[in-house]
């Protein structure tokens, strides 16, 4: 049957610990699914604020726990049409200015309606203060020969921890919140909600498919040896979100990063209505458009020339200069 989507909409994190305790995974009560937790938060000590988005009503914050660097991100989030009602009736009203047949209110409504969705990342390294901080953005196009020389050798050496991913694979993190699974080792992976949706409403439906296979580092690796793999996510990754939120296939927009940001091969499913970060031309690839591409040539991602961008601060960037190609 359809899942329902609002059903921890009523469960809260309350602080109930005396002592803080350290944000680190090991340490931290595990707060999964929305049971109480420790407010880990109570003790956040603000070092400076990497991003305000007015517009996205989000603000990225880095900052210190016990010591710990952690980057902290507040989001308001969309409104929900089922809690009209609740909102007119139960809220308090105050009003900023009249005028004529127009009328401005501060409302306020009942603190269960009034939510920030928290992500906290924690401890945090420097290179996801630096993910976060607002920078201008470079064009790069990398060819294969870029990517051999100049890419590959750099992501071996620095890139983000997979950890939370093997963690969702082997069931040690997320997996009451997975939505389907194909357990093949080849063609087999896990679908479950992107920590970027609250699953609150469907407006900003957003889901991750995570590849089981753990030799796949991005679209760069694949040939058309990965045609079934593709082809099986993108054939049960729609049905099954069909099935649980009753969104039809030709309202999602299902794709890959180029560059993601961790690699292990996974595919976004977001609402086509739903304008998420990193859906633009300059990172986004169609997964019909991979699996259309590699059908055409087997070595489509080995050959071709792959335009990104990348931030002024990142050391990728730094070597793409130093190596003449931008
Ligand atoms: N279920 O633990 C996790 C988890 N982690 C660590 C990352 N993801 C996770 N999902 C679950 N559990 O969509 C998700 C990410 C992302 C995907 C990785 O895995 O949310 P990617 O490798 O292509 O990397 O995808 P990407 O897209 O750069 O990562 P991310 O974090 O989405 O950053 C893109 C931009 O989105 C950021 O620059 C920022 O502008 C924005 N953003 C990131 N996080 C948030 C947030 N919490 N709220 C609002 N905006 C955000």
């Amino acid at each position: 049957g359809k899942r329902e989507v609002c059903e921890d909409a009523d469960e809260t994190c309350k602080p109930t610990a005396a002592k803080l305790p350290k944000c680190g995974a090991d340490n931290q009560p595990d707060c999964d699914g929305g049971g109480e937790c420790a407010n880990v938060l109570s003790g956040f000590e603000v070092k400076s604020v990497l991003r305000d988005s007015a517009r996205d009503k989000t603000i990225f914050i880095h900052g210190t726990v016990e010591d710990q660097e952690a980057v902290v991100i507040l989001e308001k989030t969309p409104m929900r049409q089922d809690n009209l009602a609740e909102i007119f009736q139960e809220s308090r009203l105050k009003l900023q200015m009249k005028n004529d047949i127009y009328s401005t209110y501060q409302l306020q409504p009942p603190a269960h309606l009034n939510e920030i969705k928290t992500t906290v990342i924690c401890p945090a390294t420097q290179k996801h203060v630096k993910k976060y901080l607002s920078q201008e953005m470079f064009l790069v196009e990398e060819t294969g020969e870029d990517y051999l020389s100049t890419t590959l050798p750099y992501i071996e050496s620095q890139s983000f921890s997979v950890q939370w991913v093997y963690n969702i694979l082997e069931k040690k993190a997320e997996a009451d919140r997975i939505v389907f699974e194909d357990p093949d080792p080849d063609t087999g992976f896990v679908l479950l909600p992107d920590f970027k949706w609250d699953q609150k409403q469907l407006y900003d439906l957003y889901l991750i498919a995570i590849v089981h296979r753990r030799n796949i580092k991005s679209l760069r690796d694949l040939t058309s040896d990965h045609l079934p793999l593709l082809r099986n996510i993108s054939k049960k990754g729609k049905e099954s979100i069909q099935k649980q939120y009753g969104m039809p296939a030709c309202k999602l927009r299902v794709y890959l990063h180029y560059q993601p940001s961790y690699y292990h091969l996974h595919v976004h499913f977001t609402s086509l209505n739903y304008d998420a970060p990193g859906c633009g031309v300059e990172r986004a690839h169609l997964l019909t458009d991979v699996i259309m591409n590699l059908e055409a040539d087997p070595q489509y991602y080995q050959n071709r020339t792959i335009t990104y961008t990348l931030r002024a601060d990142d050391n990728l960037l730094l070597r793409f200069r130093e190596a003449g190609r931008c």
